[in-house]
C-alpha cells in the first residue's frame, strides 16, 4: 500500500502542476483511471459494481447477460419479505468487483471476459394485485429478453434473476418459452412447488389465488412450458400433504433428489444424476430457492426447513453444471429481515457469480472478439486499490 500511495501522490501532483501551467494533460492518467474503480464499500450498489441501466426503458441497450431484480413477495404461504431480496443480494455482492473476480475453479474472470453483463435494475412489480403482478413480470421478462446481445454468441440474452419469492419463475418461464420452446428445469429447493392449487384447501377459491410460490411449477407444467420428463428437484425435505403429492409430481415429469441423498451418493453422485437426466443441448433453466441451503447457513428466507445442504456443497454442484445449455437462472426467497450478518444474501450473491461464471466460461473459447485488451493483473489503479 505504501507503494501505491506514493505512485498516486506523484500522479496527482503532476496533474496539479500541469494544470497550474495551463498546459493540456497529454500523458496523464484518464479520469476513468483515476476515479473509475470503486472500493467494495464505495459506489452505488449495482450487482458486483457492474454497469447499470434501467433496461426496461431503453430497448437499444445491448448485453449478453442481464441481471434483473424481481422484488415481488405477495404469493407466499408463510413469511413475506423477499421483495427486499434483490437489494440485499446486490449489497452482498459489493465485494465482487470486475477487476478482482478471477475464478480459480473456472480460470476466468467472468466480469472481464467476452460477455457484456448488465445490471438491468428491477422489474417494478405491484404488491397490490397478483394478477396484475404476473402480467407485469411476464412483460418485464419479455422486454429484457427482446434486447439484442452485444456479442451475437447467443440468440437472446441470458437472464440472472434475483427474487423475489419463488413464483417469479412462472413469468420467467413464460417469456423464455417464447424463445427457446419447452425448457428443462433443475429446481434446487427444500419444497416441491409442483403442488396443485387445490392442495391449499379453502372454500374461498379464486383464479388469481392459484398463482403462488408453491403452485407455480404446476402452472408452468399445465401451460406446457416445461420439457417432458427432463426436470429435477434437488434438495427436497419438506413435509407433504400426503403421498399423493409425489404422484402429482411424477406426472409433471420431475425426478427427485432429497437432501438426505447427499449422505448416500455424495456431491459427485448428485452431479452425475443431474447430468444423466438433462440432455446436453436442451435449453435448461436453473432455479435456486435459497431454502435448499440449511437454515444455519441461510436463515434469511420465508419458509425454512432444517437439514439442508451446505452452501459449499451447492456451489460445487452448480459449478459442475457448466456444460449445460443454461438459458436462465434465478436465486429466490432471500428475505433479509430474517437474515443475520448477511449470511443468506452472501450465499445468493456467490451463487449468481457462479452461474455467470459458468455462462461466460462455456463460450470462452468460442469468442476471441470482445476480450478486453487491459491486463487485469496490471491494470492501474484498480489493482492497487483492491489489495486486501
Ligand atoms: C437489434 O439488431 C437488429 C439487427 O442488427 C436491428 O435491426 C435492431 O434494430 C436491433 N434492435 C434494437 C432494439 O436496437
Ligand atoms: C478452452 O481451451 C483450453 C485450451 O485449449 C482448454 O483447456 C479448455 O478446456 C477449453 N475450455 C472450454 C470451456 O472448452
Ligand atoms: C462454440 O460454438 C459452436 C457453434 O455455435 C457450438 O456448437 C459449441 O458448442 C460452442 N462451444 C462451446 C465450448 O460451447
Ligand atoms: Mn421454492
Amino acid at each position: 500500500m505504501l507503494f501505491s500511495k506514493s505512485i498516486l501522490f506523484s500522479l496527482l501532483t503532476s496533474l496539479v502542476a500541469s494544470h497550474s501551467h495551463k498546459e493540456p494533460v497529454v500523458d496523464g492518467p484518464t479520469l476513468q483511471q483515476l476515479w473509475g474503480d470503486d472500493w467494495p464499500f464505495s459506489g452505488i450498489n449495482t450487482f458486483a459494481h457492474l454497469p447499470h441501466t434501467k433496461c426496461l426503458v431503453d430497448p437499444s441497450q445491448e448485453y449478453d447477460i442481464a441481471i434483473v431484480g424481481v422484488p415481488f413477495d405477495t404469493a407466499v404461504s408463510y413469511r413475506s419479505g423477499a421483495r427486499f431480496g434483490p437489494r440485499a443480494i446486490r449489497a452482498a455482492a459489493q465485494r465482487q468487483t470486475p477487476n478482482r473476480a478471477y475464478s480459480v475453479r473456472s480460470e476466468i474472470n467472468p466480469y472481464n471476459n467476452w460477455a457484456k453483463i448488465m445490471d438491468c435494475g428491477d422489474i417494478p412489480v405491484t404488491p397490490m394485485d397478483n394478477k396484475l403482478a404476473l402480467l407485469q413480470m411476464t412483460k418485464g421478462y419479455e422486454n429484457i429478453l427482446a434486447h439484442n446481445t452485444s456479442s451475437g454468441v447467443w440468440k437472446a440474452p441470458k437472464i440472472v434473476s434475483l427474487g423475489g419469492d419463488h413464483s417469479i419463475i412462472y413469468p420467467a418461464l413464460k417469456a423464455l418459452n417464447q424463445i427457446h420452446g419447452p425448457i428443462s428445469l433443475i429446481h434446487f429447493d427444500a419444497h416441491l412447488d409442483t403442488w396443485l392449487p387445490d392442495k391449499y384447501p379453502s372454500h374461498w377459491d379464486s383464479e388469481s389465488g392459484h398463482f403462488t410460490h408453491g403452485t407455480m411449477l404446476y402452472l408452468a407444467y399445465e401451460d406446457g412450458l416445461l420439457s417432458k420428463d427432463t426436470n429435477m428437484h434437488v434438495g427436497l425435505r419438506t413435509r407433504l400433504s400426503d403421498a399423493s403429492d409425489y404422484e402429482d409430481d411424477d406426472v409433471q415429469g420431475f425426478q427427485r433428489i432429497h437432501a438426505d441423498d447427499i449422505l448416500e451418493i455424495g456431491v459427485d453422485g448428485i452431479i452425475t444424476k443431474i447430468l444423466k437426466r438433462i440432455p446436453k443441448d436442451q435449453p435448461v433453466y436453473i432455479s435456486v430457492d435459497i431454502d435448499v441451503i440449511d437454515p444455519g447457513l441461510a436463515p434469511g428466507t420465508g419458509t425454512p426447513e432444517v437439514g439442508g445442504f451446505l452452501t459449499r456443497e451447492l456451489l460445487k454442484i452448480i459449478h459442475n453444471l457448466q456444460d449445460l445449455n443454461v438459458v436462465g437462472v434465478d436465486i429466490v426467497e432471500v428475505s433479509p429481515a430474517f437474515d443475520h450478518a448477511e449470511i443468506t444474501a452472501l450465499a445468493g450473491a456467490q451463487l449468481a457469480y457462479e452461474f455467470i461464471t459458468n455462462m461466460v466460461k462455456k463460450e470462452a473459447n468460442n469468442t476471441t472478439a470482445g476480450i478486453p485488451s487491459i491486463d487485469i493483473a496490471s491494470g492501474f489503479p484498480g489493482k492497487l486499490l483492491n489489495q486486501e
